[in-house]
């Protein structure tokens, strides 16, 4: 069985591969169909970006097809960049140049750090943080979403950690697992992850 997501962002495909693998299905990305046009994502909301994202590519498509809109909420920077997050940066963002942005942004705000937390080696943690990711499936036989949610709580930490993941993963602290989410395996991630709760609900939906 194949999974359609309608995604251009290989850290998302590698996750779903892994976990849509576990359950014996194949999944395919938009990077499978590049012809298909970018779905402008202008809603003001996680959930109606993952809306449009899934309604559009499948009605494109005349199948069901799962969307994922995610980003991080810093409590420092009042939320900020949340559905932004992708676009942080600005004009040709990439991981990297959010991180650097991330990071600026943290040091306006913060007077000093002085009294910031710190991990065992010393480095600081500049604000409390979270990830969110919202899924909607859409299958246009119906006309029907199918939706859910998910988040993992923790920290911006002042410098990257570890070499997994992809996005804002290598500045985030994951408190509860005391570890950085950079740090996890796929496994680990998917199990404790915004991304991973998320689908974990949207599979209890199905019934899958
Ligand atoms: P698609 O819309 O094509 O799926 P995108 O990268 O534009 O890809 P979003 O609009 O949902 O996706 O933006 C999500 C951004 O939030 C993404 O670019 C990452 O920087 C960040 N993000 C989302 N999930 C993340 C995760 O698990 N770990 C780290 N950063 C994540």
């Amino acid at each position: 069985e194949t999974v359609v997501v309608a995604t251009k962002n290989a850290g998302k495909v590698r996750e779903f591969a892994h976990a849509f693998g576990k359950l014996g299905m194949e999944v395919v990305s938009m990077f499978d169909y590049p012809d298909l046009p970018d779905v402008v994502e202008d809603g003001v909301t996680f959930a109606e970006n993952a809306r449009k994202k899934a309604r559009e590519v499948a009605e494109a498509l005349g199948m069901p097809v799962l969307a994922d809109d995610s980003g991080l909420e810093v409590a420092a920077l009042g939320g900020d960049p949340g559905v932004y997050s992708a676009r942080y940066s600005g004009e040709g963002a990439t991981d990297a140049r959010n991180n650097e942005k991330l990071l600026r942004e943290l040091a306006r705000v913060s007077n000093g750090g002085e009294s910031a937390e710190r991990l065992s080696d010393g480095t600081k943690l500049l604000s409390e943080a979270r990830f969110v990711c919202t899924l909607a499936l859409y299958d246009p036989a119906t006309g029907t979403f199918t939706e859910s949610e998910g988040y993992v709580s923790g920290s911006i930490m002042e410098s990257p950690r570890g070499e997994s993941g992809f996005g804002y993963d290598p500045l985030f602290w994951v408190n509860s697992e005391s570890k950085g989410m950079a740090e996890m395996t796929k496994e680990e991630k998917q199990a404790i992850g915004h991304r991973g709760r998320a689908l974990a609900d949207l599979l209890q939906k199905l019934e899958v």
